[in-house]
Order: structure tokens, then C-alpha cells, then sequence
């Protein structure tokens, strides 16, 4: 058994859980924020048997769109002088997706 664990755009989430829902897989969804550019995505737990995985991550890239971004930054002039205007483009996506092994899964 494996859990997928899937980074994903908030905006995608909605259709990537419902398709992987449709196809009768369980999905658990976190509100999670990237360490990066501090903005809200959507982690997804899937566990799941080792064969239905690559039909997993099909659906998760199927509907997982990347997007550009742009992250302000700030930076220090020196002389209390800082220039806020400085951005930084950044691709984001489509998903991140983790595969890991699972010794053992209970429900009581
Ligand atoms: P964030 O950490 O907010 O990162 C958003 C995007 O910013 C990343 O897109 C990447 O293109 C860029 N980025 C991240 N850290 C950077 C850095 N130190 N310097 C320059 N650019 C950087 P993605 O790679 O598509 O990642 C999307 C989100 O997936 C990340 O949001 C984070 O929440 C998660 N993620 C990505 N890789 C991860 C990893 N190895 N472990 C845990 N979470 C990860």
C-alpha cells in the first residue's frame, strides 16, 4: 500500500478531487500554505494500493495547471533606505506529489 501525498493549486482542487472521488479513490484534503511565496494550496492524503497509483498521479496531472506568480520582495538600500517595489516571477506547479511506502492501515 502507498499514500500519495499531492501539492496542489487551490483553484485545481475542486476538479482533482472530485475526478479521483469519481473514480472511487479516498481523498483527505488539507488547507496548506507554501513555505514560499506564503500563499494558500491544498495538500491531499491519498491512500491507495500500489497498482492504482499511477492512475492517481494520471488524474492529479491531468487537472493540475501550472501558473506563473509573482512573489514582492523587499530589499535594504542601506542608510534606512529599502526599495518595495522589487518582484520576483515565479512558476508554480502543475502539482508536487509524494509516493510513500505503508507498513500498515487500520480503521476502527
Ligand atoms: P511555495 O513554497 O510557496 O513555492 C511556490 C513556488 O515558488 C514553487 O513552485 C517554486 O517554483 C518556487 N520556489 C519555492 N521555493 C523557492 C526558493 N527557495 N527559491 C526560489 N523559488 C522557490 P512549486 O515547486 O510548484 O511548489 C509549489 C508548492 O508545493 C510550494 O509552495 C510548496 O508548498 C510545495 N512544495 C514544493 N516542493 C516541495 C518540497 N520538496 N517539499 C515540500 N513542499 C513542497
Amino acid at each position: 500500500m502507498k499514500l500519495v501525498i499531492a501539492i496542489v493549486n487551490n483553484d485545481d482542487s475542486a476538479i482533482v478531487v472530485s475526478e479521483l472521488t469519481h473514480e472511487n479513490f479516498i481523498v483527505t484534503r488539507l488547507s496548506t500554505t507554501g513555505g514560499f511565496l506564503m500563499v494558500g494550496n491544498t495538500t491531499l492524503l491519498i491512500g491507495a494500493e500500489d497498482k492504482d497509483v499511477p492512475r492517481i498521479k494520471e488524474i492529479i496531472r491531468k487537472f493540475s495547471d501550472t501558473r506563473k506568480c509573482v512573489k514582492p520582495t523587499s530589499s535594504t538600500l542601506g542608510r534606512g533606505l529599502s526599495n518595495n517595489g522589487l518582484e520576483l516571477n515565479v512558476s508554480v506547479g502543475g502539482a508536487i506529489i509524494f509516493v510513500l511506502g505503508v507498513d500498515e492501515m487500520e480503521k476502527f
